[in-house]
């Protein structure tokens, strides 16, 4: 039997590179997704050395023609896909919501949602077709409650629950597994990018409390793909140790 394959969206950065780095080590071929060739190739260089065969497919997950034809282009054993991973995602603000920017909603929507969307609606027939494949989706601590200027963000995670909860009730009959992670505080590019590239506002987000690094969660989901195939991993919250919520965060005072 060939070795599994998995595929990773937004495999460029943070957690999905974490669970890039994790896949191959656990003797899974991969398929990395992202809008950035040259750190996708740079990721490719990495994990080969671990002694993973891994294909690159280019596009951005907002884009359903683009995601499309990149599925379409696949062949031969890269078609039957073990595990997706639907990871690519981002919060763009933490502005009050009646001040939020409404591009920044979008592009969260777009991508959270209905980016996740479009890679289950590509993937999972397939999955389905050969009784066997597990979805495991990105969700997070964000989506349990909101949080102060968290509103759409959070939103876009509560909808990843719901949307990963129908996943699961559509494919019971089948083998196919669907799992929610869904993490706390993660130390990746994720608040650079929240806070529109002010890497002083985003180390804040970190100060006082010792984070979760990427490869923590890479941990989890691959725990959740190894398990047993008549058990299926629901739904998993992470926490650091001193979060308690989305919102109770008890940080050492500086
Ligand atoms: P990073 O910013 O480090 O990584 C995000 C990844 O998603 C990057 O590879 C990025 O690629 C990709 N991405 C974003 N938009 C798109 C798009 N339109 N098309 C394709 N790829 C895209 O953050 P994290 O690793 O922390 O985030 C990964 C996931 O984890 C997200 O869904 C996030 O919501 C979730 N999460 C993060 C937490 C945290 O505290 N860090 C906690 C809970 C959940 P590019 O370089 O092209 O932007
Ligand atoms: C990311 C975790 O708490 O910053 O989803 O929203 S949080």
């Amino acid at each position: 039997m060939g070795k599994k394959i998995v595929l990773i969206t937004g495999a460029t950065s943070g957690i999905g590179e974490a669970c890039a780095r994790k896949f191959a080590s656990g003797g899974y071929d991969l398929i990395i997704t992202g809008r950035n060739l040259d750190k996708l190739n740079a990721v490719k260089a990495a994990v080969e050395t671990i002694g993973a065969e891994v294909l690159v497919l280019q596009f951005d997950v907002r884009n359903r023609q683009e995601a499309e034809k990149a599925v379409a282009s696949l062949s031969g054993k890269w078609t039957d896909i073990d595990v997706l991973v639907n990871n690519a995602g981002l919060a763009l603000g933490l502005e009050k919501e009646y001040q939020g920017d409404m591009d920044d909603w979008e592009t969260m929507i777009d991508t959270n949602i209905k980016g996740l969307l479009t890679m289950t609606r590509l993937i999972v027939p397939g999955m389905v077709e050969r009784n066997k494949g597990h979805v495991i989706n990105i969700g997070s601590v964000a989506g349990d409650a909101a949080y102060a200027g968290g509103n759409v963000y959070c939103a876009t995670k509560s909808a990843v629950k719901t949307i990963t909860d129908g996943l699961r009730i559509d494919v019971a009959e089948s083998n196919v597994r669907v799992t929610n992670i869904k993490p706390g505080l993660v130390e990746t590019n994720f608040s650079v990018v929240r806070f529109h590239g002010d890497k002083q506002h985003a180390d804040n987000v970190y100060k006082g409390i010792k984070p979760l690094c990427g490869d923590d969660i890479a941990d989890v989901v691959f725990y959740a793909a190894s398990a047993p195939e008549h058990v299926q991993i629901a739904e998993v919250l992470v926490l650091a140790t001193h979060q308690a919520s989305g919102s109770v965060i008890c940080r050492k005072p500086q």
